[in-house]
């Protein structure tokens, strides 16, 4: 019993001794947990249909944020810098105000064909002359040229010896974008006596002249044949166009006329 007490007695007088010691400062870590501003949830994102970037990121700091600026380097883009400012006033593609999360939204018109690279360098300023920066990157695929798959139209046609006869063609096509990335398509045809190629015809994927189905990524026309087409082979070479004015190679094809 003795020897317990014993032990009980030396915690109290360490504890004693504790509060007799030395004073310390106030913790203050409640005040000082952001003393230099800090960025986090980076956000950076390309809508190529509207052409927009949007930006953002989220900035503590435990006392007022003077400014947030973003310096904007570009690659595959009309527009090789930028510096844009941003808010936390729930303005201009900021969601919330007074979040900590600083946005922006811009126009940006990034060059289709082309591989874009974002970098932004972030600065926000705090109290007197307290600067800090951060790094956020974006690259921005390229868009690709379409393709065609297969080429439907008659090996051969028989003139007929009154009115005409229809000849329809069918150009199936894709494209790494999707096949609705493909906006047109067209045709020439050789001069059999010169050996060159002719002006560009357009096939069309409306549900019309010849196409059987609007949007089905099948592009198609149809021509009439008379009795007064020469009789020999003619010569067609087809190509695609996408959304970014990229084109498919050529592709070639041939149907004798008799
Ligand atoms: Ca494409
Ligand atoms: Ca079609």
């Amino acid at each position: 019993m003795k020897r317990k007490l014993q032990w009980i007695s030396i915690p109290i007088i360490l504890f004693v001794l504790w509060n007799c010691g030395p004073t310390y400062p106030d913790d203050t870590t409640d005040n000082t947990t952001y003393p230099i501003p800090e960025f986090s949830n980076e956000q950076l994102a390309y809508h190529s249909g509207r052409q927009q970037l949007h930006c953002e990121v989220m900035v503590l700091y435990d006392s007022l944020i003077n400014s947030v600026l973003a310096d904007i380097q570009l690659q595959g883009f009309e527009e090789n810098t930028l510096s844009i400012t941003l808010n936390d006033s729930g303005l201009y593609g900021d969601a919330l105000p007074d979040d900590d999360v600083y946005s922006r939204n811009i126009y940006l018109n990034h060059i289709d064909s082309m591989e874009g690279i974002i970098t932004i360098e972030y600065t926000a300023q705090g109290a007197g002359s307290l600067v800090q920066t951060f790094f956020d990157t974006l690259f921005v695929i390229a868009n690709l040229p379409p393709y065609i798959t297969e080429i439907v139209m008659p090996d051969t046609i028989v003139r007929p010896r009154t009115g005409t006869k229809d000849l329809f063609i069918y150009v199936t096509v894709d494209d790494p974008n999707g096949v609705h990335d493909v906006t047109n398509g067209y045709f020439q045809v050789k001069n059999n006596t010169s050996g060159l190629w002719g002006v560009d015809y357009n096939l069309n994927d409306n549900g019309e002249l010849g196409d059987t189905e609007a949007g089905d990524g099948i592009f198609s026309t149809g021509l009439e044949i008379s009795a007064d087409n020469a009789v020999a082979t003619n010569y067609f070479r087809f190509r695609v166009k996408d959304s970014a004015s990229n084109f498919s190679d050529w592709s070639l094809d041939s149907v004798v006329v008799r």
